[in-house]
């Protein structure tokens, strides 16, 4: 067990300790490795009491003993699954295509589209939230899991477009959204009408402790019917659950069946990392608060139950019908998600780390230049820790985040070079890649003009947080800008021509980078990623293949090898916008995103060789 008479090295050695020292170093921007070095080896952690305080110092021994050791994988080969060799698409159904002119996407609308992604060679949908919501969230405020939303449609379509997937040789997972309900939940009315039942399948207190909402203020909403307060993490209008409750895991395990019943392949489990909270729900430590936006944190994003809970509910729910999982984990590293994913585990099949998703020192709402070199290492730090028991989801882009190729320049001369280029870096490192819908076509961030064209709740309360500060409404809409998840929420263009009265403002008319604009041009972002797709189907080295670093300290050149019994390729990328010299010389590449190629490698130049 670890104590505060640890040292930062032991505590290091252990998967969460791994994971937390690795995260707090990253945020003040220290290379992790350092621990190993002397003196901060031999530091013990109670040295570190006059800087951490004592609860923190508590809190981060509690939370690394949570899991005694790390994982002795001694797999000795990959296992071959359909989801190590598929190629996830992500649809965000609100904004992808709208079939009856009311502005908001729809499940007819998504089977008109069908063939389309059929094309594009992806093997599985992801589809976010189209159950029955009050749209707080859009759609992540769930009132009936088993009722489709009015706006996208009925149960009818959505079994429709399930058999049409199905018919076409895709699968289809849907997103699962139990952390949390909408406050409108039938269960949530039954505890606010004073049912004891229905209110221990959520989380009341009589008084609120320090935790902060994702979404901006407290975390906790009065509810003068029942003289309590209740537990939100994100919106108001989402409550959390209480997962100690087994009638809450048996309701949630039922959801999964019902679905699975119906021919759905798995999930995507929201936050489902969240869902385990410290018993007392004690005050969060305010440094972490402060180093990580987030007090409270600490007391449930790795839970003393999360792995049992997880485990149960795949155990019960997944397994019987050989469903998919990937869990959504925010905070999570590494070694965090190896202990919910490792096969010796028996847990879920994948998870969603966000540790690549900003250069260190930054946060989403900065306005940044991404720095693809730290990409590049935290891929290969990743690598080297993952066992061949160890699998992981690749991706850039969600509905949550801005487009990565916006992140990267800000003028976009390059923007198909660098899309292509990104999408080839995904597709060809190891791992499961997962696109989001409008990455195939080079799609950028959205000119917002100002708040009155901002949707998304997390992005309206952080502003209104700063109108009630006292910041300028300019200065406020300026600090929400550049990281609002809207930029990821405006309507897939099909044929350039405006979206009547869409739920969202058209940004991308005449861009064109519509996918009338593209499907038929060789040279476009959008046949692009159908060549690769269809190259990394022929290639089994990109899917099962070895992943082997080089040049591991050369700036702004990724060069890896992927090899599989004797067959090896070589992938090469300049990760910058500037000429470098080429690893390799007169070879012709088997697969590139530039045509010509002479002398230094161009901007953003990705080459797939054999060698
Ligand atoms: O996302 C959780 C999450 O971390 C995101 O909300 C986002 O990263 C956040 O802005 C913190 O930086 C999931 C869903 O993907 C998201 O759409 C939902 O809003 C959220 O959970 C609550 O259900
Ligand atoms: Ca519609």
């Amino acid at each position: 067990m670890i104590s505060k008479n640890s040292t930062l090295l032991e505590i290091y050695n252990r998967p969460i300790g791994h994971d937390v020292l690795a995260k707090i170093l990253m945020i003040i921007n220290v290379n992790p490795e350092k621990i190993k070095s002397f003196p901060f080896r031999h530091i013990k952690l109670k040295y570190l009491r006059p800087f951490l305080g004592k609860d923190l110092i508590n809190s981060l021994v509690d939370l690394v003993n949570i899991e005694e050791a790390s994982i002795k994988d001694t797999s000795k080969e990959i296992s071959k699954k359909w989801w190590k060799e598929a190629v996830f698409y992500q649809i965000y159904p609100r904004s992808f295509c709208d079939s009856n002119g009311d502005g908001i996407g729809d499940l007819q609308g998504i089977i008109s589209k069908l063939d389309y992604i059929k094309d594009l060679g992806v093997d599985c949908i992801w589809l976010s939230p189209v159950y029955d919501s009050p749209m707080d969230d859009n759609g992540y405020d769930i009132r009936n899991y088993r009722k489709i939303l009015d706006e996208m449609g009925t149960m009818e379509n959505f079994d429709l477009l399930l058999k049409e997937v199905h018919d076409r040789g895709m699968k289809l997972i849907m997103d699962l959204v139990v952390n949390h309900t909408s406050d409108e939940h039938k269960w949530f009315k039954k505890a606010l009408d004073g049912d004891i039942k229905y209110q221990n399948y959520y989380i009341f207190a009589d008084k609120p402790n320090n935790w902060k909402s994702w979404f901006s203020g407290t975390a906790w909403r009065y509810f003068p019917q029942v003289g309590k307060y209740g537990l939100h993490l994100f919106s108001q209008k989402q409550m959390d659950l209480n997962w100690e409750n087994k009638d809450v895991r048996k309701e949630v395990i039922d959801i999964c069946k019902w679905y699975f019943d119906k021919g759905v392949d798995g999930f995507r489990l929201d936050v489902i990392n969240l869902i385990s909270k410290r018993p007392g729900l004690p005050n969060g430590n305010e440094k972490i608060g402060d180093l990580v936006n987030f007090t409270g944190i600490e007391h449930y994003f790795y839970g003393a139950k999360l792995y049992q809970y997880i485990q149960e509910l795949v155990e019960e729910a997944f397994k019987p019908y050989g469903a998919f999982s990937v869990g959504e984990t925010p905070g999570h590293g590494i070694e965090m998600g190896r202990l919910l994913t490792n096969e010796t585990r028996n847990a879920m099949d994948l998870v969603f780390s966000f540790d690549h998703l900003e250069t260190p020192g930054h946060n989403r709402f900065d306005d940044y230049k991404y720095d693809l070199n730290f990409l590049k290492d935290i891929i290969y730090k990743f690598n080297d820790r993952l066992t061949l028991g160890d699998w992981q989801a690749i991706y850039l882009e969600n509905h949550d985040n801005p487009r990565m190729p916006s992140k990267v320049i800000h003028n976009f001369k390059y923007r198909d070079v660098l899309s292509k280029m990104l999408l080839g870096l995904i597709m060809t490192v190891k791992g499961t890649p997962f696109i989001y819908q409008g990455q195939e076509l080079g799609s950028l961030n959205l000119d917002f003009k100002d708040m009155s064209q901002i949707r998304d709740v997390e992005s309206i309360n952080m502003y209104q947080e700063l109108l009630d500060k006292g910041i300028s409404s300019e200065e406020a809409f300026a600090s929400i800008l550049a990281g609002s998840r809207d930029h990821a929420r405006n309507m897939i263009n099909w044929y350039d021509n405006p979206h009547e009265n869409a739920w969202i403002d058209d940004f991308t008319l005449g861009d064109g980078y519509s996918v009338k604009d593209q499907i038929g041009d060789k040279n476009s972002v959008l046949s692009f990623f159908k060549d690769l797709n269809k190259f990394r189907k022929t290639h089994i080295e990109l899917i099962y293949g070895a992943f082997n670093p080089l040049e591991r300290d050369k700036k702004d050149l990724m060069v890896f090898t992927r090899g599989f019994d004797d067959k090896k390729l070589l992938i090469e990328i300049n990760l910058s916008e500037k000429p470098i010299e080429r690893y390799l010389r007169n070879k012709e590449a088997l697969f590139s995103n530039y045509v010509e190629k002479e002398g230094k490698l161009k901007p953003y130049e990705l080459n797939i060789y054999r060698i």
